[in-house]
C-alpha cells in the first residue's frame, strides 16, 4: 500500500493506515459523517475542523476547475487534484469514482492509482460514462448489473491495499426505478464484493432512503448523501443504522458564495478596507500553508552559508564627465534605462547579496532606489575611497564584498570570488593590456603578483597580491584590479583595525583602497587574485559610458 513513507509537510502523520481508519468508519455501528472537500485546500480544512474522513466530490472537484459534472475532467486531472488532497491531509479520502472512468479496465486502473497515492476508497454508481449529476433530469439510464458487477469484481482485485473500500452506488432510485429494483442491484452489488452501498436520491423527504435502509438490513454499510432531503433530522438516520453519511458539496457552494460577495464589494468600494476584517489574515493563510515547517526545515537541510554583504563605494562626482555628473553622482547615471548603480545592485541581488550599504557623497540625494543602505560621506570633496569604506565600517563585519560602485561585470565573476577561501580575494584583469588598448584609460589600478596569468586551465595554483598601484610601471603589472574584492570575516577585522591605524595617524582622508591594500600587504597579508580576462568596465569618462551603454 501507498501509505507515505516521508513525513509530507502538511499531513500529521497517522499511526493508522487510511484505507484502515476508512473501514473502520464504515463498519463502525456508530453512524459516521465525512465532509465533502475538492481539493488540498478545502480538504486540510475539513481535517482541521475535525472530520475523521474525507468525501472528494465529482461535483465539487469539476466545479473548482470550472468544468461540469460530466466527466470534463479527464480522470488523470482528477487523479492530480486527489494527490494534493491526499499529500495534504491524514483522513482517510473516499473519492466519487463516477462510473469508473470507463470500463472494467479503466476501472482497475483507476483503483490502482488511487492505492499508490494513499487513497482510502473509491464509489461508483451504476450509470453509463459520461456520467450525468444525479440531480440533472430525468430517467437517467442505469448500467446493466452484470456489467456493473464486472466493474466492482475488477477493483477489488487489482486494489493494492486489502483495506481498501469500493463503494457501490446505486442509482435506481433518482432514475426512478422504485425500492424493489435499489434492493436487486444492491444484492447485486454486495454479492461481486462491494464493501458498502451508496443509496441516492433526490426526494426531498428521506423516506425512499429510510424504506431502503429499513429493508437492507445490516447486510452491509449502508451510505447516503442528504443533498436534497437535507431538512431531515440526523437521528433518523441513526435510527435506521445509516453507516456513512456524505455532506456533499457544501464547501464548494459555500465558497462561491464567500468568493462572490467578496469580489463584489471589492469591485463596487474599490478599496479594500471594507473586506480586510472579514477575510482570513494572512498570517492564518500561511500557517495553513505550513509555512512554519518549511523555515524548520531550511535550519535543518540548507547550507549554512553565511549572509555575504556588500559596500558599494559611490561617493565620488566622477569630473570628467562633467556636465552629465551635475546632479548626480556618476553611479546614477543612466545605463540603457537603470542607473549603473542599480544595475551593479541588481548583479550583487542576482547572487543572493541582498544586504548592500552604498556610501554616497556627491548629490547624495539622488542616489535612491529600493534594496540599499544609504551612508553619507559628508567629505567626499576632500577624501577618498578609503575614507568613504571608513564610513560603512558597520557594515564591515563577516563575509562581505567591496566594490567601486561604477564598475559593471558579468555574473559569473561573482562566483569566481565566492569560491575563493581567503581572507581578502581581489579580481585582477589578467588581460588588462587588451583593455587597455580598447581604451585609452586615465588610471588603472595596476597590481603585480606573485605569477603571471597564465591562460592554461590546469594551472590552478593560488597567486597572492604583491602591490597595487596606479603609477606602476607597465612593464612590472601582472593585471589590473577591477574594484571588487571579497573579505571574510578574519578579512574584514583586518580592514577594520586598518583603517583606524590610518585615522590614528592622519592617513585616511588622502588615501585610496589600493593604498589600504598596500598597507596589509606590508604588515604581511597576502591577498588572494582571481584572474579574469575582460568581462568588466568601469565609467570614468564619457567614452567609457557610451562603452557601458553597450555592454550585454
Ligand atoms: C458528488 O458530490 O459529486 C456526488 C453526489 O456524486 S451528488 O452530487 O449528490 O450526486
Ligand atoms: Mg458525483
Amino acid at each position: 500500500m501507498a501509505q507515505s513513507v516521508v513525513k509530507l509537510p502538511n499531513a500529521e502523520a497517522s499511526p493508522v493506515k487510511k484505507t484502515t481508519q476508512f473501514r473502520e468508519l464504515l463498519t463502525s455501528p456508530e453512524t459516521s459523517f465525512i465532509m465533502e472537500a475538492h481539493n488540498g485546500l478545502s480538504a486540510k480544512i475539513v481535517e482541521e475542523v475535525g472530520f475523521k474522513g474525507i468525501w472528494a466530490s465529482g461535483l465539487s472537484v469539476s466545479t473548482a476547475l470550472a468544468v461540469r459534472d460530466s466527466n470534463e475532467a479527464s480522470w488523470t486531472q482528477v487523479l492530480e487534484v486527489l494527490e494534493f488532497m491526499a499529500d495534504a491531509t491524514s483522513k482517510p479520502i473516499l473519492v466519487d469514482g463516477d462510473t469508473g472512468h470507463g470500463n472494467f479496465n479503466n476501472f482497475r486502473r483507476f483503483v490502482e492509482k488511487l492505492c499508490q497515492r494513499d487513497i482510502a476508497a473509491v464509489c461508483i454508481e451504476d450509470k453509463l460514462f459520461p456520467k450525468t449529476n444525479s440531480f440533472l433530469g430525468e430517467n437517467q439510464p442505469l448500467a446493466e448489473i452484470e456489467e456493473f458487477c464486472g466493474k466492482i469484481k475488477a477493483g477489488k482485485d487489482c486494489q493494492l491495499d486489502d483495506d481498501f473500500c469500493i463503494i457501490a452506488r446505486v442509482e435506481a432510485l433518482i432514475a426512478g426505478w422504485g425500492l424493489d429494483e435499489a434492493l436487486r442491484r444492491a444484492e447485486a452489488y454486495h454479492e461481486a464484493g462491494a464493501d458498502g452501498i451508496l443509496i441516492h436520491s433526490k426526494q426531498s423527504t428521506a423516506d425512499e432512503i429510510l424504506a431502503f435502509a429499513r429493508e437492507w438490513g445490516n447486510r452491509s454499510p449502508v451510505v447516503i448523501v442528504p443533498t436534497k432531503y437535507y431538512a431531515t433530522p440526523t437521528d433518523h438516520f441513526r435510527e435506521v443504522g445509516i453507516n456513512l453519511v456524505i455532506w456533499a458539496n457544501h464547501n464548494l457552494r459555500a465558497a462561491i458564495g464567500a468568493m462572490r460577495d467578496v469580489s463584489r464589494q471589492i469591485l463596487e468600494e474599490e478599496t479594500l478596507t471594507g473586506i480586510e476584517g472579514r477575510v482570513t489574515n494572512l498570517g492564518d493563510v500561511f500557517e495553513i500553508a505550513g509555512n512554519d515547517e518549511l523555515a524548520e526545515a531550511e535550519g535543518r537541510y540548507l547550507a549554512a552559508r553565511e549572509e555575504t554583504k556588500a559596500v558599494l563605494l559611490a561617493a565620488s562626482r566622477g569630473r570628467a564627465l562633467q556636465d552629465l555628473t551635475e546632479d548626480r553622482p556618476k553611479c546614477m547615471l543612466d545605463v540603457r534605462g537603470q542607473p549603473l548603480l542599480q544595475r551593479l545592485v541588481g548583479s550583487f541581488n542576482g547572487a543572493g547579496v541582498r544586504d548592500i550599504t552604498v556610501v554616497a557623497g556627491h548629490k547624495a540625494d539622488a542616489v535612491n532606489f529600493p534594496g540599499i543602505n544609504k551612508v553619507l560621506n559628508d567629505d567626499y570633496e576632500t577624501t577618498g575611497e578609503a575614507a568613504s569604506l571608513a564610513c560603512a565600517l558597520d557594515a564591515l563585519k563577516g563575509d562581505c564584498i567591496v566594490s567601486y560602485g561604477d564598475i559593471m561585470f558579468r555574473s559569473y565573476i561573482l562566483n569566481l570570488l565566492f569560491d575563493v577561501e581567503s581572507d581578502i580575494a581581489v579580481v585582477v584583469d589578467g588581460a588588462w593590456q587588451k583593455h587597455r588598448q580598447d581604451t585609452p584609460k586615465h588610471t588603472a589600478d595596476l597590481v603585480s603578483c606573485t605569477a603571471a596569468y597564465t591562460g592554461d586551465y590546469l594551472d590552478d595554483s593560488p597567486v597572492d597580491l604583491t602591490r597595487i598601484d596606479s603609477a606602476m610601471p607597465e612593464s612590472d603589472a601582472h593585471g589590473e584590479w577591477m574594484g571588487l574584492m571579497r573579505l571574510n570575516a578574519e578579512g574584514a577585522k583586518k580592514v577594520r583595525a586598518e583603517i583606524e591605524a590610518m585615522e590614528a595617524d592622519g592617513s585616511l582622508a588622502k588615501a585610496s583602497v589600493p593604498d589600504l591594500l598596500n598597507r596589509l600587504i606590508e604588515k604581511g597579508e597576502r591577498p588572494r587574485v582571481v584572474y579574469i580576462t575582460g568581462h568588466w568596465l568601469d565609467v570614468n569618462d564619457a567614452f567609457d559610458l557610451a562603452r557601458a551603454r553597450n555592454f550585454r
